[in-house]
């Protein structure tokens, strides 16, 4: 244990240095982490983010946008010669090419670096050239976060958790079956624990669609080159007094704490406790219309996910991160688009809502938060109909499917996001006020004026908010 401490601590600090170096006396170096669950959108911001940097027309609000001090910006590669590259000439390629299309989602941590030239302000602006400022912009799932708390559970009490937590989920049946035919006391077979483990991703595949977020272990589902390796070849099995050492059980501890040591430690360590600027995207949106049960789930996940950002609850992330924290945390609503604009703020306040008691408790350990309403890609636009004599606000797409156009109303958000929340603290199983739609919309053709990036909303403050500062 203590010599781990040491190790770690030494490496940290030998960076922690190195940083510190390089922003004193080079260029300074802003990481920001992009993360959320799987489909909130990380993918498609990231992509857009970057073509309206280096296209800066449609980012009046961030201020050296705006006030035309960026000179220049221009990709580069990245640092980290053994992160994988973050596909933005695909992404975008999809978005924009004469066929748009969603980009194809991805699953594991990427990585691009984008330098920006920026003239400074103030008296002394004209007198000195222009400095470089590089924004390294990390993609990680959401679902890795959710594993730190794994760091502080054997495999007795991770397994009792999640055995207690599926029991009364219909997703969770065969898997529940299947655990129940097999006795940990049996001797090791590496077929069993293969199929426990094809049986458990399975169950969390099937929770995922049904719309559940708390599926640990993370990269069960999202595997990368892991796929198949022991680390990934577990699940949970009832508790078991003296387990025989060869048995199964034992097998299977050793490896979800190999999990741990091979595979969770090293991404806190690696890319988690170098960031500064944190957007954490949530498709409140898409959680309210699939109904009560899945936001609520999604208010629980999210309060887990943000543990992470209060590194005082854990003794891994503070020794790791000795006293490094992250400065700015955005929690964005994604995918706004869907709504009309006069909605956009109700939208704010469901975000501001959900993640509020973890931003309570804590606050985040000093960092600034906030949140906000956006579209990192705006599909739709506006239009003002009259249905049977009402005049309702809707938002016009191409729909996915189809390829036709369609006029979405999908419905009136609550003012007060109690209204929201309480039924889903609640357990009701339908919203009993109202229902609301989404629509598969497929991103609109672009013709780009020259200087222009991809239409959006908000994008251009939640970058003032991320990065303004810096600029
Ligand atoms: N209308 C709309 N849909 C979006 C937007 N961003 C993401 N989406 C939808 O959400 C899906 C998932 O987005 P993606 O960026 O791949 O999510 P990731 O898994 O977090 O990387 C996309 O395929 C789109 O269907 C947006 O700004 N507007
Ligand atoms: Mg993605």
């Amino acid at each position: 244990m203590v010599i781990g401490a040491m190790a770690e601590g030494v490496s940290r600090s030998v960076e922690a240095v190195g940083d510190r170096v390089s922003e004193t006396f080079f260029e300074p170096v802003i990481r920001l982490g992009v993360t959320g669950l799987a489909r909130s959108g990380k993918t498609v911001f990231i992509t857009s983010l970057v073509a309206n940097l280096l296209d800066r027309g449609r980012m009046p609000q961030l201020a050296a946008a705006g006030d035309g001090r960026i000179a220049a910006a221009y990709l580069q590669p990245q640092p980290d010669d053994t992160m994988p590259r973050f596909d933005y000439e695909t992404h975008m390629a999809a978005l924009t090419g004469a066929e748009p299309h969603w980009p194809d989602s991805t699953r594991s941590v990427s990585q691009l670096r984008l330098s920006l030239k920026v003239r400074p302000t103030g008296l002394l602006g004209g007198l000195s050239g222009p400095r470089t400022v590089h924004l390294d912009i990390v993609d990680y799932p959401g679902e890795w976060l959710l594993d730190l708390g794994l760091l502080e559970k054997s495999y007795a009490e991770w397994s009792q958790e999640v055995l207690d937590r599926i029991a009364s989920r219909p997703v969770a049946e065969d898997f529940r079956t299947q655990a129940a035919q097999m006795s940990g006391r049996r001797d090791w077979e590496e077929a069993d624990a293969q199929a426990l483990a094809r049986g458990f991703t399975a169950y969390l595949e099937g929770a995922r669609k049904a719309g559940f977020s708390d599926l640990t272990p993370g990269r069960f589902l999202l595997p990368g080159e892991m796929e198949g390796s022991p680390v990934l070849t577990f699940a949970p099995l009832p508790p078991e007094r003296d387990a025989p050492r060869r048995g199964l059980w034992r097998e299977m501890e050793r490896r979800y704490e190999a999990y741990k040591s091979k595979v969770v430690k090293p991404f806190f360590r690696d890319h988690f406790a170098r960031i500064d600027r944190q957007v954490v995207l949530v498709d409140a949106l898409g959680a309210i219309h699939k109904g009560p049960q899945t936001v609520e789930d999604l208010r629980r996940t999210m309060a887990d996910i943000l543990g992470a950002f209060r590194p005082g609850r854990n003794a891994f992330l503070s020794r790791i991160l000795m006293g490094k924290r992250v400065e700015k945390i955005l929690f964005a609503a994604t995918k706004a688009d869907h709504l009309h604009h006069s909605q956009h703020g109700r939208l704010t306040g469901i975000m501001q809502a959900l993640v509020r008691d973890a931003a309570d408790r804590a606050n985040f350990a000093g960092a600034k938060t906030h949140a906000m309403a956006i579209a990192a890609l705006r599909a739709t636009v506006e239009e003002t109909m009259t249905y049977e004599g009402e005049s309702l606000d809707c938002v016009r797409g191409r729909l996915m499917e189809t390829g036709k156009l369609a006029a979405l109303y999908p419905g009136e958000l609550p003012e007060d996001p109690a209204r929201l929340l309480n039924p889903a603290r609640a357990g009701e199983a339908q919203w009993l006020d109202g229902d609301y739609q989404i629509m598969g919309f497929a991103p609109a053709p672009l013709r780009l004026k020259p200087g222009e990036g991809p239409p959006h909303i908000r994008l251009d403050q939640a970058a003032q908010f991320l990065i303004g500062d810096r600029l």
